[in-house]
């Protein structure tokens, strides 16, 4: 995908490569832990692609909405407008920090036909075919609050079908999360679910419990069949309200647990698709979730390399792969951070990369020759707390927006508890 191709990351897969070829001079099992790690960075950074969603609903259920609520922006034709290119076929929906691929099954369940589709095949076959060609990482059922008790039999065997369909060509069965959509409208009507502190809490109880019938309602009928059951995940009342001005403005905002969504369907993604939905959405949660993984992956990698016997002429890359990190979670966050802009963090957090490196070079190669096989331990520590501290202080610049002297301090703060308790600190990251 085009993210992999933006320098950033041509610069991290050259230094991720560079890390793997000195694997080969590290004894198991070392290595194979930190092959494990470099899996894990490869996947969620170098490999990212669009997540594969798949909408099922009824018209006017809020399938273009719920797209449109998830980048905040009107990237999708909301209202009952007539069927449009792209419908049911895979379409890239595009917003400014990623791409969702969003297969819509509109009109499916009513047996209405869409304008565009293919004479020789029935609406259900076209979309069948399509699950066929690619691979569905998730299945959203979308349904309005005020029809979860009507009838949905039809909606639940197009689900049947579909899953069924994606197994057998793929051998795996997508998960399914219900969504109940336009939450906001329940009883009592008036009641703005997204401004909770401004509400009666009374009626907003009330609401509230309004919202949990009908969840338990739809999750009640989505278990009722057996194919279905188990892929069941969980069932989320939402709003995905959004009002736009003409000229594409957002008017009103009345979006809720949209970031709760987000977060149940990232808990289900493969790791490939986890970097997109957190940087489209902009959920924080899920950005710190991934900066954190990304920080503890990189920081016992650092450690890792440490250990690796080599002659100080030997460049080891643990700078190169402390300045990926930074240029990693600046990415996370919605930003395109070169390497350059991640040394400049670097040196506004306070480390001297130059004197650093050929301090810890220096120290290594003196106490290896003092205490034989002491060495590689005390760097490695070193190593690690380092990246640790880094990770933490790109993280909280650059997502929480602390200043850069508050960003210093935590760099400070973490790398010292970092290198008194390594374990400590990478189960609390
Ligand atoms: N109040 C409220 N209105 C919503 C919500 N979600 C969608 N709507 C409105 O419902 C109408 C239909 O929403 P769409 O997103 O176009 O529904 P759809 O499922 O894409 O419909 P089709 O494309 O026709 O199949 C629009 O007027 C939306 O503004 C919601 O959560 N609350
Ligand atoms: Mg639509």
């Amino acid at each position: 995908m085009a993210a992999s191709t933006e320098p950033t990351f041509l610069e991290i897969s050259e230094t991720v490569r560079r890390l793997e070829e000195m694997l080969d001079r590290v004894p198991d099992p070392l290595a194979r832990d930190i092959r494990q790690k470099i899996a894990h960075l490869r996947a969620l950074l170098l490999e990212q692609r669009s997540p594969n969603l798949v909408l099922v609903g009824r018209r006017g259920a809020g399938k273009s909405s719920l797209i449109n609520a998830f980048f905040g922006a009107r990237v999708a034709e909301v209202g009952h407008v007539k069927a449009q290119t792209g419908q049911g076929r895979w379409f890239d929906v595009q917003g400014e920090l990623g791409t969702l691929s969003i297969l819509d099954t509109r009109g499916l369940q009513e047996g209405s036909r869409p304008e565009e589709h293919d004479a020789a095949d029935t609406p259900l076959d076209s979309i069948l075919a399509e699950v066929r060609r690619k691979a569905p990482d998730a299945l959203l059922f979308l349904i309005k609050a005020s029809e979860v008790d009507s009838a949905i039999d039809a909606d639940l065997d197009v689900l049947t079908h579909l899953a069924s369909a994606v197994e057998q060509a793929h051998g795996l069965r997508p998960p399914l999360i219900g969504v109940v959509t336009h939450c906001d409208l329940l009883e009592p009507k008036r009641t703005d679910l997204h401004l909770p502190e401004s509400q009666d809490p009374t009626e907003l109880q009330e609401k509230l419990r309004h919202v949990e019938a009908v969840e338990r309602q739809l999750r009640d009928k989505l278990r009722s069949r057996p194919e279905l059951r188990g892929e069941l995940v969980n069932v989320l009342g939402v709003s995905t309200y959004l009002s736009w001005r003409p000229d594409g403005t957002i008017r009103s905002d009345e979006r809720w647990r949209l970031g709760e969504l987000a977060q149940v369907l990232f808990r289900e993604l493969p790791e490939q698709g986890r970097l997109v939905l957190a940087r489209v959405t902009r959920v924080r949660t899920l950005q710190e979730e991934l900066a954190t993984t990304l920080t503890r992956a990189m920081a016992s990698l650092c450690m890792g390399v440490a250990f690796v016997p080599v002659p100080v002429a030997d460049i080891i890359p643990i700078t190169s792969a402390q300045l990926s990190l930074i240029a990693g979670i600046g990415w996370i966050s919605g930003r395109q951070l070169d390497l350059k802009a991640s040394g400049e963090f670097l040196t506004a957090l306070g480390v001297n990369v130059g004197a650093a490196f050929a301090l810890r070079e220096a120290a290594r190669a003196l106490i290896k020759f003092v205490f034989p096989g002491a060495g590689n331990v005390v760097s490695g520590a070193v190593a690690f707390a380092g990246t640790l501290a880094i990770g933490t202080a790109a993280r909280a610049y650059l997502l929480r927006g602390v200043s850069a002297e508050e960003a210093h301090r935590l760099y400070q703060s973490t790398r010292a508890s970092a290198e008194a308790h390594p374990e400590r600190a990478l189960s609390e990251g």
